[in-house]
């Protein structure tokens, strides 16, 4: 590897989610992107199979971003959005707001995922609080679910290695199970037809810890980071109907499903299931820019603006609408909306569905899941080395020019929304190749 960077150089950064030592010996840089590709210092050229991290909707080095992200910086750099405010914020809200489905017509601007999900919790347990109803504190997550690194949102996360080192989190959350079940629902094409039940288990938990005390349930309506698990048909419209019946909000953490993935706006209008707060961040600024956005029906922005004068939530980053991220949201929207990309998936979904299923008989593959843009195809674990074949993967598909996701030995695929059919083709043949070599 021809990088700049000698294996001293790299100890510094303590790196985020990565195995810093395998990772500093053997290092994989990424230098420039265009478009649907990476670069690596050396030059070679990288398919993105991932979005980045599921952020990249528009494609890579998106002049009309970066000209709206100079021209704002130059203009008003920063500037406080406590007790004070700026143009961009409110524009930018406006303009969300009409994607959004329903009454979700009011935005807390975060600078991430996680924040949202932090900020998400937040508003569910004060507005109940508001509303007279202030025993109404527990949260309920999901097994498998991921909602980012905050202590909110590892403690209604349900990921084992992400809560284990981390103390008791807090108090009083309660998980529903997962909804992945390879027995029943194996290489099924879109959702699958088994496990709309899972949701009665919401019933059982109300019926233990009663309603009164329940605040908030918080689901990824599909969820991205433990491997692509995707709700059972009727699922999610069981979960809404129960939490109508005991005043539970429903949030849906839309960090990955929001802007584009699924081929609707939000996989709110994808399942047609209307949640009560949405949370979101990467696609937001097409992840040129740290961004995060929480939206909320007009009841409960109402339920706090009430009351005295005064401050009416106690809550904020000093980042919250950043002039920049705003610029970037707003060049982003206009990219996405001027390009159709909000619902390109959905034309592409098809052929998706078709190309990624054909790995079916490549070696070593036990599931294959797909759902808009998004696939996971997973492997069987070798024995006694649980995700040592998806690492494998990782570093053979990058070595053969294209970016993966692994989670343990599920690869996770969702490139940028402006993919071409024949990407698509490159991305599944390089990958059906890549598995032919993995023993
Ligand atoms: N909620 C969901 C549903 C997410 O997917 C977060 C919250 C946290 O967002 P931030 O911006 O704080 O990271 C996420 C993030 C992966 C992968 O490979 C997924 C995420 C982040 C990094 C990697 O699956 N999702």
């Amino acid at each position: 590897m021809s990088s700049p960077l000698t294996r001293d150089a790299l100890e510094a950064f303590w790196m985020p989610f990565t195995a810093n030592r395998q990772f500093k010996d053997q290092p994989r840089l990424l230098a420039r992107a265009e478009g649907m590709h990476y670069w690596t210092p050396d030059g070679r050229k990288v398919l993105d199979g991932c979005a980045g991290l599921w952020c990249v909707n528009a494609g890579h080095g998106r002049k009309e971003i970066t000209a709206a992200v100079a021209e704002q910086m130059a203009t008003l750099d920063y500037a406080p959005t406590f007790q004070m405010g700026h143009p961009a914020g409110f524009e930018l809200a406006n303009r969300l707001i009409e994607l959004t489905p329903g009454d979700l017509n009011h935005v807390f601007f975060t600078n991430s995922g996680s924040e949202s999900v932090d900020t998400a919790l937040k508003i569910a347990i004060a507005y109940h609080r508001v509303k007279g109803e202030a025993s109404r504190q527990r949260l309920i997550g999901r097994e498998k679910g991921y909602h980012g690194v905050g202590f909110g949102g590892i403690s209604v996360g349900g990921l084992s290695n992400n809560r284990k080192f981390f103390g008791a989190m807090l108090p009083g959350v309660d998980h529903l199970p997962h909804t992945l079940n390879i027995e029943h629902n194996a290489f099924t094409r879109g959702l699958p037809e088994w496990g709309a039940h899972l949701a009665d288990e919401l019933e059982r938990l109300v019926a233990l810890h009663d309603a009164s005390t329940i605040a908030a349930v918080i689901v990824e309506p599909m969820a991205g980071s433990a491997g692509v698990i995707l709700p059972p048909k009727g699922y999610l419209q069981k979960l809404r109907a129960i939490c109508d019946r005991h005043g539970i909000l429903l949030i849906f953490d839309e960090v990955i499903t929001g802007f584009g993935r699924l081929g609707t706006p939000f996989g709110a209008q994808y399942f047609d299931v209307m949640p009560d707060i949405i949370t979101t961040a990467k696609g937001l600024t097409n992840g040129a820019i740290p961004m995060g956005a929480v939206f909320v029906r007009k009841q409960i922005y109402d339920a706090f603006m009430k009351g005295p004068d005064g401050i009416e939530f106690f809550h904020g980053y000093t980042y919250s609408a950043h002039p920049a991220a705003c610029a970037a949201g707003l060049a982003t929207q206009e990219i996405y909306e001027r390009e159709g990309l909000l619902t390109r998936g959905a034309e592409l979904s098809k052929a998706w569905e078709d190309a990624v299923h054909s790995l079916r008989s490549s070696p070593n593959v036990i599931d294959i899941r797909n759902l808009g843009l998004v696939a996971g195809i997973e492997l069987q674990p070798r024995a006694g080395a649980v995700g040592a074949r998806g690492y494998e993967a990782l570093v053979k598909c990058f070595e053969k020019g294209i970016l993966i996701r692994t989670t343990g030995d599920t690869i996770a695929l969702s490139p940028p929304l402006i993919v071409t059919t024949a990407q698509i083709d490159e991305l599944v043949t390089r990958l059906a190749e890549v598995l032919k070599t993995i023993a």
